[in-house]
């Protein structure tokens, strides 16, 4: 019997903190030794000339998931996270959505049923409050918490969805109290619906005009308002998907005050731009996202923002709406912008796209890369004691990339289910050739070695705010207050 089931050799490894030549060993699911000359193993994986790296984690995707206005996504557990595994992803974080009325146990049932049975790789939760009822404020959410799912989404913006500032403070003091970390969709709704209506008003109803439709302003007062409100009761916050500099320096003046704030960005702020939105008919709606495309200088901007940290999470926003009446055409074949679907494809493309264009054109290391793929996410979703890392003792969740590998991106050769990709045409240096997940081969030689329902459910732990001091806002602290202790 061999010392390892498995051995990769001869490789490059890189976690977030360094990058290292060495051999690496699994047995079981785990990875057991790391260094050279170790012990034979039943399965040996020549990875000279290659990257070893930690699997990714999508941290931010719609799956199998109903829009607030019924709209199902395209994928399914099933084909959205073999997509994922074929983009070097071995764990996914999907959102499981509350609509109003609904309680969150049943939300999280619902979800727990799609992804059991159909997910091939490891898969939590994001809940998504849209009806912070006293229940669910006071029992559900810290039962949801209790049971592993320690982050949860709130927007501040559409109509069924949108949680008012009151509600954002009831929020955040639950997830204060109970450790959990609230995501934000940061955007003034007044602002969105006004310029929406003055522009179809004035028949600029056409796709591209989503773009302006979405004003700068809206995302960068939205955030200075999130982060106001986590302040004041010193609840941590990551602001997800921005898309502008303005609102980036916010959150990186707001890191520098030492207050628990996160920002993360997507592909599409660094890889398009709203002039791509021109295009005849209906083929605008394609690019359709919120927050949306910027312009050619905002794209530089926000690489600038990842490179210099200000982003620690990196996220694919995967939102799959097919190019007909199931998803962008679901209100008629020549919709107004406002009645188009929200958001874009991107599960597989998300990391080969960081790799080709930020690694491999020396915009950010190695360990860059891999802190981004799933160091950070890990540590700051609470998954890090088992993914995320080449680590001794962490789950053996490995993503081998192949610099040698040449693509030009085509929608038809990607997994998910959909019937466009915006990065069609692009040029990628770099591809995952095989991945790992708890020490079973899953992808190899372009095919899936793995059965539908082999992901499984990962609790996560609450979240690690070590040197993130923070602040107690004066009216709060007993010692500035009257004495007044409200027990948060
Ligand atoms: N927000 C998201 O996070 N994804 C898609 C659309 C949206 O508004
Ligand atoms: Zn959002
Ligand atoms: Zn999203």
């Amino acid at each position: 019997m061999s010392e390892f089931d498995l051995k990769i050799t001869g490789g490059t490894i890189a976690t977030s903190a360094e990058t290292f030549e060495a051999d690496v060993a699994v047995r079981g699911t785990q990875i057991v030794a790391i260094g050279s000359d170790l012990g034979d193993a039943d399965r040996v994986i020549d990875a000279s000339g290659k990257y070893v790296l930690p699997g990714g984690i999508e941290a931010h995707c719609h799956i199998e998931q109903e829009s607030s206005s019924g709209i199902m996504t395209a994928d399914d557990y099933y084909s959205g996270s073999v997509s994922a595994a074929f983009g070097g992803n071995t764990c996914i974080v999907p959102f499981a959505a509350q609509h109003r009325g609904q309680t969150l146990k049943d939300v999280l049932e619902t979800y727990h049923g799609r992804a059991s049975s159909k997910s091939v790789v490891d898969y939590s939760f994001h809940l998504i409050v849209s009806d912070p009822t006293e229940d669910v404020l006071h029992k559900e959410l810290p039962k949801a918490i209790e049971d592993g799912i320690t982050s949860f989404k709130i927007y501040m913006t559409y109509d069924r969805l949108i949680v008012d500032d009151e509600q954002m403070l009831d929020i955040f003091a639950v997830a204060k109290r109970h450790g959990a970390l609230t995501m934000i969709h940061a955007e003034n709704n007044a602002m969105i619906k006004w310029m929406s209506g003055k522009l179809v008003e004035t028949g600029h109803d056409a796709p591209k005009y989503h773009a302006l439709s979405h004003p700068r302003t809206a995302e960068s007062e939205a955030i200075n308002r999130a982060i106001a409100l986590a302040g004041f009761v010193d609840a941590p916050i990551l602001i997800v998907h921005v898309s502008t500099e303005a609102g980036a320096r916010i959150i990186a003046e707001a890191r520098y005050d030492g207050r628990k704030v996160f920002g993360e960005t997507c592909p599409q702020y660094m890889f398009l731009n709203a002039e791509q939105m021109d295009l005849p008919g209906m083929h605008g709606a394609k690019l359709c996202c919120s927050p949306p495309l910027r312009d050619r200088a905002s794209q530089e901007e926000i690489w600038r923002c990842l490179q210099n940290g200000t982003f620690q999470v990196y996220s694919s926003d995967h939102a799959p709406y097919r190019f007909d009446e199931s998803g962008k055409l679901n209100a008629g074949p020549t919709p107004a912008f406002p009645k188009i679907a929200n958001g874009l494809p991107g599960i597989e493309l998300r990391l080969p796209l960081l790799f080709s264009e930020g690694f491999m054109k020396g915009r950010i290391t190695l360990s860059h890369f891999a802190a981004l793929a799933a160091g950070n996410v890990a540590t700051i979703y609470g998954m890090d004691h088992r993914k995320g890392s080449i680590t001794l003792g962490r789950d053996a969740d490995i993503a081998i990339w192949d610099p040698e590998v040449q693509r030009v991106v085509n929608a038809e050769d990607l997994h998910d289910n959909m019937d466009y990709t915006p990065y069609e045409g692009m040029e990628i240096t770099g591809w995952p050739t095989t991945v790992i997940q708890r020490g079973q081969v899953i992808i190899e030689d372009n095919e899936l070695h793995v059965e539908r329902g082999a992901g499984e459910f990962v609790p996560r732990r609450t979240i690690d705010l070590t040197a993130m001091p923070g602040r107690v806002a004066p009216e709060l602290d007993p010692a500035h207050n009257f004495g007044v202790d409200l027990d948060l």
